[in-house]
This record gives structure tokens, sequence and C-alpha cells, in this order.
């Protein structure tokens, strides 16, 4: 019998599976427990072939590995391993990115364009490069250019892109600290190294290291990826969309995109616009592309398509026997998705060839050829639909709505029109008046171990209580969009009165006839770049540093390891991270006060581990006070 419960819509998908007889990942989860300690501690060390070794931190049992290596060196490696995982998604994908945009532009892939051509320039001229009687096509060349030698250089330069986007007194705190860093890959190379069996053994160095890797994440992946995307997709802008897996349709061909780059997303979607007729001919009534986790997040921010499901339920979203095709690039996805696809229609749909999962179609998708495998694609979703007629659907009913795309230059626009001079100043009058306490940025994954609780929920209705502003990306948008944070509504039912004020105001200033919304969807995991940006702007107009702001971030159900190395990222720029379920530092009293304490004389950043929703509340609340008051507010 299945121990934890989960919200309405969820629980309904888990409870159909035991119907039907089918395992999930709770499922396996529960078969799982009790989970091993030295893993949960990150005391185990499987770093050569003299171990594996592990350390029981309470002193029972031997406290070096077979080489000598001590709990603390063991965890930090480990730590720092774990980020090099997500820095090298996020670098690999804003690399691809970035690579097409490139091909694009040498005449290579032509199912490409550029849509944001006043991004281009802003990223052009920021990078320094020469804008004027020159072509679009050269300057984008430059700028394609610049982030390829993020990627290539072998000087003691910095990354373009940090000198782009990061704050002027960021930079400073990061060259005192001698943590720079100038080639993605080769950050990416020497953490490998310096982990390896019989390298680095201090476990300050290596929490130093950890903080290179957190800026290789923030500005060789994270940034990258957002400003590329921006200029070839468009740069979002505020919409009203659905939510829920009620978004799927009984009667249409069902394809769920699934992963996080837009480069498949944004074909397959407009492939299906084309193909609409075709999946008529076969009775259905038309395409429904819907949103799965961060592709999903990239999607309606830019097109309205409807967030079907969080990481959580992308399994689960199989289960409604709706979905015709789930099509899928990189990250994120469950290998267990195709066991419960062969129990109906479903296809799977890999496309990256170094992303197969067995029992899955795989159709490689080149950027060269992206009209072609995208109308393959759809295709084959067609030919689904066509084997699941007639046959019975479930799918949960009840959808919320949401505003959504909240970009840096959607917000600005906002203010533009309150103050067009100094667009940030009605925010910071609001901040000094206390109407906005604080803001804090929820990101990350949905836990299968916290989801039950309700931990995200729970924190953000606290925040808006306090007046506090809240931000998101990623699955965590998708829980707040399901929950029903992002309509305007929300702002009368869970804001505190300075709060509602302001947002009150600023859907004026909108044209909205009603207030915003008080949770801001600002995007997918990579869009986190988009919160730094703001962060960086609101900081360079008080003339402070980021970590004076009155601010703080939140994974409060972290899964991957790519949260990990973005909240390392926050760390570096002062910020306060709060993180739930335990990382794996837990094993090491270094790590463990060097991040949780140390690290604030270093950078202003502090980690925060607490799993009770009210705790972290109130300790995130606390820090904003503290702050504000450091501030004179
Ligand atoms: O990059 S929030 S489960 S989908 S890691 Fe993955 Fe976590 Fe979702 Fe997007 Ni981000
Ligand atoms: Fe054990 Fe050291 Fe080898 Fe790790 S590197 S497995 S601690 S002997």
């Amino acid at each position: 019998m299945l121990q934890r419960r989960y919200d309405n819509i969820t629980q309904s998908l888990f409870d159909r599976a035991q119907t039907l007889g089918i395992e999930t990942g709770l499922d396996r989860l529960e078969r799982q427990e009790p989970q091993c300690a030295f893993g949960q501690l990150g005391s185990c060390c499987r770093m050569c072939y003299m171990g594996p070794c592990r350390i029981d931190p309470f002193g029972n049992g031997s406290q070096r590995g077979v080489c000598g290596a001590t709990v603390d060196t063991i965890v930090c490696r480990n730590l720092l391993r774990e980020e090099v995982g997500g820095a090298a998604s996020h670098a690999g994908h804003a690399r691809h990115v970035m690579l097409t945009f490139k091909k694009m532009l040498e005449g290579r892939a032509p199912g490409y364009k550029i849509t944001d051509r006043e991004k281009l320039m802003e990223v052009a001229r920021g990078l320094g490069i020469e804008t004027e009687g020159r072509s679009d096509e050269e300057i984008a060349l430059e700028v394609a250019d610049k982030a390829l030698e993020d990627f290539t250089r072998q000087d003691d330069g910095i990354l373009n892109w940090m000198r782009l986007r990061a704050p002027e007194k960021a930079i400073k705190k990061w060259e005192k600290l001698g943590i720079l860093v100038s080639n993605a890959h080769n950050e990416i190379e020497e953490a490998m190294h310096r982990t390896s069996m019989g390298n680095d053994a201090d476990p300050v160095n290596l929490l130093l290291g950890a903080l290179r890797i957190g800026l290789v994440d923030g500005y060789a992946g994270l940034h990258i990826a957002t400003d590329f995307q921006d200029i070839m997709f468009g740069t979002p802008r505020v919409r009203k969309i659905e939510a829920s897996p009620g978004v799927l349709e009984p009667n249409m061909v069902n394809i769920a995109m699934h992963g996080h780059n837009p480069l498949l997303s944004e074909k397959i979607l407009e492939r299906a616009g084309r193909l609409s007729d075709e999946a008529r001919a076969q009775g259905a009534e038309g395409i429904n592309v819907v949103g799965v986790c961060c592709t999903g997040n990239e999607l309606t921010m830019r097109h309205n398509v409807p967030m079907a499901a969080h990481n959580l339920q992308s399994e689960l979203l199989l289960l409604t026997g709706a979905v015709d095709a789930m099509v899928v690039d990189v990250q994120c996805i469950w290998p267990g998705s195709q066991r419960i696809a062969e129990c109906f229609h479903t296809k799977v749909i890999t496309t990256e060839p170094f992303v197969k999962i067995p029992g899955a179609t795989h159709i490689a998708f080149e950027p060269e050829e992206a009209d072609q495998k995208a109308e393959l694609i759809v295709k084959e979703a067609i030919e689904a639909f066509t084997r699941r007629k007639g046959r019975d659907v479930f799918i949960p009913e009840g959808k919320t709505t949401a505003l959504v795309g909240f970009s840096v230059e959607a917000i600005i626009d906002v203010l533009k029109k309150i103050n067009p001079e100094d667009p940030l100043m009605p925010v910071i009058d609001n901040i000094k008046s206390g109407n906005i306490f604080g803001a804090v940025g929820f990101a990350g994954c949905p836990s299968i171990k916290l989801r039950h609780t309700g931990m995200t929920e729970k924190m953000v209705r606290e925040m808006l209580k306090n007046n506090i502003l809240v931000v998101t990306t990623g699955c965590t948008a998708h829980i707040c969009a399901q929950a029903g944070f992002m309509n305007t509504d929300a702002t009368e039912k869970y804001c505190g009165e300075g709060l509602k004020a302001v947002l009150s105001a600023l859907g004026d200033a909108a044209g909205l006839g009603a207030p915003l919304p008080p949770v801001w969807h600002m995007g997918s995991c990579v869009d986190n770049s988009r919160i730094a940006s703001l962060l960086g702007a609101l900081a360079d107009r008080l003339g402070v540093d980021v970590s004076d702001l009155p601010v703080a971030g939140s994974a409060p159900e972290l899964v991957q390891e790519k949260a990990i190395s973005i909240g390392t990222w926050l760390l570096a720029l002062g910020l306060l991270v709060h993180i739930a379920p335990h990382p794996r530092i837990m094993g090491s009293p270094v790590a463990v006060k060097v991040l949780t304490e140390g690290l604030r004389d270093l950078t202003g950043g502090r980690a925060y581990v607490e799993l009770d929703p009210q705790k972290a509340s109130e300790g995130i609340i606390e820090h904003i006070r503290e702050r504000r008051k450091a501030l004179g507010i």
C-alpha cells in the first residue's frame, strides 16, 4: 500500500496506475526505502577501485577511505562532481543553441531565423560589438563567435558572457577569491580532474572549485541559452495560458513536448500547426501540443502552449491514455515513461542521439533538417492517434489559468508605464515603504519525496501573506500555475495588503483591468538567468551588491544536479539559498560550516537547509528582515 498522498490531480493519476496495475515512480521509491544513509550524507566514495569506501560521520567504523581521504574530502569531491553534471547539462544546452544559431547564419539550418532583432542588438552592444553600418547577419555572427570563445579560449580572459551579464561588483568579489572562469569546457575538465583519485584533498579548495562551476553554469550555461533562445524565438511577453494535466484533449492528437531545448519544441509546434488538416483527415479535431517540464515553460512563455505537467507528473501524464506522442530531447526524462507508454498506444519519441531509451522510437533531430524531422515526428503522433481512436481515456478534470511570460523586458515595459525615465524606481520605492517586503525566487523541481507535503505551495503562501513577491522558473512554475498562484484572483486571495496594492497598481498600468498575479513566471530553469538579471539591475540601480538586497532563492523540492549547480551560482552571487531535501553535504562538518556560515564573509551567500515549510519560510523572512535593516529601510 502506497504511503504518500498527493494533490488531487496527481493522486488521481497514481490511483489510476494502481487500478490498472501499472508501476510508477512512487512504487519504485517506496521499494527503495529506506534509502542509503551514506549516499544521502554524501560520504560514500567510488572514485577508485580500492573502494568503494564509506565513512560514518557519527564516528562508527573507519574514519578514512583506503587512500586516506577524510569524510570532508569525500563529500566535497562528490558535491563538485554533482555540479559538473549540472553545469555540463546547461553548458551543453547553451552550446547546442548557439551552434545552431551559427549554422542558421551560415545557411545550414534553414528552419531557424532571427526573431528578436532588438535583443540581438542589446547583446551585441553589451559585448562591445560594432553595430553601426553592418548587416544583422554580420553582427549576429560576431555574437555567436563571442559565445563560442567561452567554450574554446585558452587564455586567462574571463567569460565574455560573465562580462556581459554579471554585475561589476560581483566580478570584483570573484576576482578577489580567484574564481573567475574563462572557458566552460576547461573548467568542467579541471573539476573532473581535481576530483579523481589522488588529486585535490582540501575540502575548502574543493568548495571554491564548486563556486567556479556555479559561475560556469550561470554564465556559459543559463545566460547564453536564454540570450540565443530569445534572439531566435522571441523574448517572452506576458500572456494568459492554461495549466494542469487537464489540458489534454480527448478528441485531438495530443503531443506532449518534454525536455529542455526549444530548438526541437518550437519546430514541432510549428509543424503541428501545418499538419492539422492531416490530423482531421484521420478523425481528430486537430493537434494539441502541450508542454511538460522546462521545454513546456519555453513554449508557454512564447506561444501560449498549455502547461500540462511538471517533472513528477511527466510519466503520470501517459496514464491518461490520451497522449499520442511524448516527444523528448534532453534532461529530466524518466526512463520509466516508456514502460507506461507500452501499456497504451502512446509513442515516446527520443530525438537526441546521446539520449535514447530502450523501446522508444528514435528520430534523430538535426538542426540542418529541422523542418523535415519535425514533420516526421508529428506524423508519428497522428499515426498513433489512429490507433487510440475509440478507446477510453482518463483526463483528470480541473484546469487553472495563469499569466506567464515575465521576462525582464516584459517587466520593465510595465514599469515604464509608471516611470518611463527610471522604470525600476517604482519597485525601489515600494521596497523602501515595505509594500514589497522582499522577493523570493522559487526554482527547481518537484520531489516525489516531498510533493505530498505541499512544501512549495505552503512556502509560497507564506511569502505572499508577508508581502514578499514571488518569481519562479522550472517545474516550480508548473506547481505554482497548477496551484492557481499565477492568476489575478490569487493576488486578492493570498497577498498581504501592501503587495496587493502594488500588484493592483501594476495591473492598471499594464492595462489588465485587474492586478498582476503575485507569482511571476520567469521561464524555464535556464531562465534563472532572467531572475539574476533583474536582481543585478536592481542592485546596480541602488548602488549595492546583489548580496545586500532583501531577496532570497529557494529550491524547495530539489531533484536534479542542475539545481545544485544553479544554487551554487546563486551562492556565488551572494544570495541566501534555501534547499530541501538535504543536499548531500551533511556528512562533512567542513562543507556544512563553509556553505551555511563561512561563505557569508566570502560572497555574502548562505545555504539554508530546512525541510519544514513553516520554519523554512520564517528563516527566509528573517533573512529578508536582516537585509532590510542593513540597508536602513
Ligand atoms: O531544468 S525543474 S525536474 S525539468 S531540473 Fe528538471 Fe528540475 Fe524540472 Fe527543467 Ni530544472
Ligand atoms: Fe576509497 Fe580513496 Fe578510492 Fe575514494 S579514492 S574509493 S576514498 S580509496
